[in-house]
């Protein structure tokens, strides 16, 4: 039996989100990316009213507000939409275990061991996408197909709010009338070269000699023609979860000094905490590892009442356990830090944290913007720098 792939993507995801927030903004066109006085900056995205008047992403705000200058500009809030995507990831997973997601907004799910549990194709795109928008009030578009290529173009012919099943062995017959530029994996300068030897459809493409491709391409265009043809093996990957985060560091000569131990611990605690709200996680378990100069190591442990992914909350915990790790007086040839018991961030602060930690969290955010853009060392909490604390 052929494989049945589904590809789902949310539709106008932030203005979406934002519609839902704010019902008065339904129907509108909105256009997310800029607050109603920004001059620079890019269009994230535009509700479908908006693409109306020929507004899309990465297009400058300017010229967004002169092509719709009655559009409703918002800022957008990172945020939130995370939560949505969370959500529906939540969804997605009640569906099959093969949940491969690739962006905010969008995922494959491989459905083939799902066909029977909820009879067949259609049944589970409309499981899904009435459960998404229980869950979520968003709405989204799913195409079904063999494989992940041709269900990702069955989506984008689809859009917004829809449904398209592309059965076995009607693959190529699908992709034929569509221009190239359809097809994933032809960005502008390969539609150039394709366009000057005459092939501006999928369908001119499947059938070129494969020598002109070969001439033209290298090898890459075999595999660009069986793109074309609707072959593609690529499989649903779920990405694996985590189970730590950590970093540790050998020191060239073994130390005594605790301060200065302390000081590269922080660090590095830095450094782990960074890596693991890269991935969206937050640990409940802290654990302080120390090789010392006899080779003996050490792990101290604590568990957390939440999980967090603070780093007021991590350096509370390591100056817990320091003490025990000063507790044996030998010289110290190892120090590292690592996070377990990981879970997704939830986002649900005011839970357990209320004001104070979400200030903490919008400090957080806007360090890692920083440190993203200009490498990891650009900003450090005092206390890695100088040895105090600084919270
Ligand atoms: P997309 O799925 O590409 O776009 P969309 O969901 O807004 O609209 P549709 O899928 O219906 O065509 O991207 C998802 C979100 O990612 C989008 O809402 C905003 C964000 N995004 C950017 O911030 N910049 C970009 O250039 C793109 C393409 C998306
Ligand atoms: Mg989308």
């Amino acid at each position: 039996m052929s494989r049945r792939i589904l590809h789902v993507d949310m539709d106008a995801f932030f203005a979406s989100v934002e519609q839902v927030r704010n019902p008065a903004l339904k129907g509108k066109p909105l256009i997310i990316g800029g607050g109603a006085k920004d001059t620079r900056g890019v269009v994230s995205t535009a509700s479908y009213e908006a693409r109306k008047y020929g507004v899309h992403s990465a297009m400058p705000l300017v010229e967004a507000r002169r092509l719709c200058p009655h559009g409703i500009f918002l800022r957008g809030d990172y945020q939130a939409y995370q939560e949505a995507s969370q959500r529906v990831a939540t969804v997605m997973e009640t569906v099959s275990p093969y949940v491969e997601g690739v962006s905010i907004d969008e995922a494959y799910i491989d459905v083939t061991g799902s066909q029977h549990l909820f009879g067949g194709d259609d049944a589970i795109a409309a499981y899904l996408k009435s459960h998404i928008f229980n869950e979520t009030q968003l709405p989204c578009t799913i195409g079904i197909a063999p494989n992940k290529l041709v269900a990702k173009v069955a989506t984008d012919a689809a859009k917004p709010d829809g449904y398209l099943r592309i059965d076995a062995g009607k693959e190529r017959d699908f992709l034929r009338p569509m221009p190239i530029g359809k097809l994933p994996g032809i960005g502008p300068h390969t539609e150039k070269l394709l366009t000057s030897l005459g092939v501006t459809t999928i369908g001119q493409l499947a059938d070129l000699p494969p020598l002109i491709l070969l001439n033209t391409f290298g090898q890459s265009g075999y595999a660009l023609q069986r793109s074309a043809q609707g072959v593609s093996t690529s499989p649903v990957e779920p990405v694996r979860r985590a189970k730590s985060v950590g970093r540790e560091t050998t020191f060239e000569h073994d130390l005594l000094d605790w301060p200065s131990i302390e000081r590269i611990l922080f660090h590095l605690c830095e450094r782990a905490l960074y890596a693991l709200r890269e991935i969206q996680m937050e640990t409940r378990c802290v654990t302080l590892k120390v090789r010392y100069g006899d080779f003996s190591t050490y792990t101290f442990a604590k568990t957390l009442a939440q999980p967090t992914c603070i780093d007021a909350d991590i350096h509370s915990s390591l100056r817990e356990l320091l003490p025990k790790a000063k507790e044996r007086r030998l010289r110290v040839r190892l120090i590292g830090v690592s996070f377990s018991s990981l879970t997704y961030n939830q986002h649900q602060l005011p839970l357990f944290g209320g004001e104070q930690t979400q200030r903490w969290e919008r400090v957080l955010d806007g360090a890692d913007r920083i440190r993203a853009r200009y490498g990891l060392e650009s900003l450090h909490f005092a206390r890695s720098i100088t040895g105090k604390r600084s919270e």
